[in-house]
């Protein structure tokens, strides 16, 4: 039987859910050439959402993905929970393209998501799959600005009633009195958007915030500057061999209080080569946490998410990491990958799925990572426009 004629347009109130183009099992093919580890099936699970950037969980096995270029978060339904999604609606919409949707978490019955210059949260009151209560909780009056340039992702995290949010460096490296901006930092906010609060600083760009499960630590992965030898490296004629492998980009676990060393220090507190005669080096070096762990220069690792489930072996309490891939000259990232944690720490780091077949040739970028509620992993892919699941399927 023809897969298609189950699919039919479901109509619910005044809003058709229109179905995914197909069902996910024939969907779209895994590109040939993209590896998987041993032990993993990857499939296509989400077919039919043109550059699908960051990804929610919700309730009922729905799956939120925000589409910044066209202003709007899609839910994606799987109505039976059979681990295929059936029908996507538009949940937000009408949002100026690009004002980023980035942050989302379902909290308390409603989405909370941030743009640009805001914090909002919206939901669904009569039950026809699309929000029609959008609050905004948060404005640019009391957000670290957002404004276009740099790094202007904005991510967000609620977590025991308090709202996280943090906005990257508006340049590569921004050489100003740690005061001087509200950028480059962690705040936190009550969740009516009252009792701000500076938690962390020293970050170039943690574009999503996690809680480690079983804890209250607060863990991001930051991207590290670009240009670290530029000066040294000159016209490029030798390409660039310091920037290329340098520096690291850092898995932090951020503690209140705490300052991560940017842009002065990079990696485990070495000097920023472009800064190397700022005379408080030693004493900002002095002061800064270092990474709990090193990922690949300019690997572009936007997310992470923790594993609670039980249906990896002993993946529980790992972090899943989302590598787009980025600015070297030889590429690096363009994976999904697993951090490996004992007693809270991690120790090591492999891959899952490689999108860069024979080292050059790139097959996916993997933006953003989730659990999916039957305890495999869902990440977006804005290269080829899918959302594709990992599944464990033993040896
Ligand atoms: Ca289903
Ligand atoms: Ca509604
Ligand atoms: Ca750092």
């Amino acid at each position: 039987m023809n897969p298609r004629s189950f699919v039919t347009p479901l109509i619910v109130g005044l809003v058709s859910l229109s179905p995914l183009a197909q069902p996910a099992a024939r969907s779209a093919d895994v590109p040939a050439g993209v590896w998987v580890r041993d032990g993993y099936a990857l499939s296509v699970a989400v077919d039919g959402i043109k550059l699908p950037r960051f990804l929610a969980s919700g309730p009922n096995n729905t799956l939120f993905v925000s589409v910044p270029k066209e202003g709007k978060i899609i839910a994606c339904r799987d109505n039976d929970g059979d681990g295929t999604f059936e029908t996507m609606a538009t949940f937000v919409e009408g949002k100026a393209p690009n004002t980023i949707l980035q942050g989302m978490q379902w909290h308390d019955g409603s989405l909370w998501y941030a743009q640009l210059n805001s914090i909002s949260k919206a939901r669904d009151t009569n039950g026809d799959g699309k929000a029609d209560e959008d609050v905004a909780v948060l404005g640019a009056e009391q957000l670290p600005t957002g404004a276009r340039g740099g790094h202007m992702w904005r991510a967000l995290l609620i977590h025991q009633n308090r709202i996280y949010t943090h906005v990257g460096d508006q340049t590569n490296a921004t050489d100003e009195p740690i005061e001087a901006s509200e950028r480059k930092k962690i705040w936190s906010f009550a969740l009516d958007g009252s009792d701000k609060k500076l938690f962390a600083s020293g970050l170039r760009n943690s574009e999503k915030l996690v809680v480690r499960p079983g804890t209250n630590e607060i863990w991001g992965i930051d991207h590290d500057i670009d240009l670290l030898g530029a000066k040294l490296e000159g016209d490029k004629k030798f390409g660039q061999p310091i920037t290329d492998h340098n520096p690291p980009a850092e898995l932090n676990h951020y503690v209140e209080g705490g300052f991560y060393g940017h842009p002065w220090l990079v990696g485990k507190n070495a000097p920023n080569l472009n800064f190397i005669n700022d005379p408080k080096l030693v004493e900002y070096a002095s002061k800064a946490t270092i990474p709990a762990w090193l990922l690949p220069a300019h690997c572009s690792a936007n997310s992470l998410t923790f594993y609670t489930g039980d249906k990896i072996p002993r993946a529980h309490g790992d972090a899943f990491v989302a590598q787009r891939g980025g600015s070297a000259t030889a590429k690096v990232g363009y994976c999904l990958s697993r951090i490996l944690f004992e007693d809270g720490h991690p120790y090591g780091e492999q891959k899952m799925v490689n999108f860069l077949k024979n080292r050059t040739e790139i097959l996916g970028r993997p933006v953003d990572c989730t659990q999916a509620p039957d305890g495999s992993l869902l990440f977006s892919d804005d290269f080829g426009s899918k959302i594709y699941r990992l599944k464990y399927v033993g040896k």
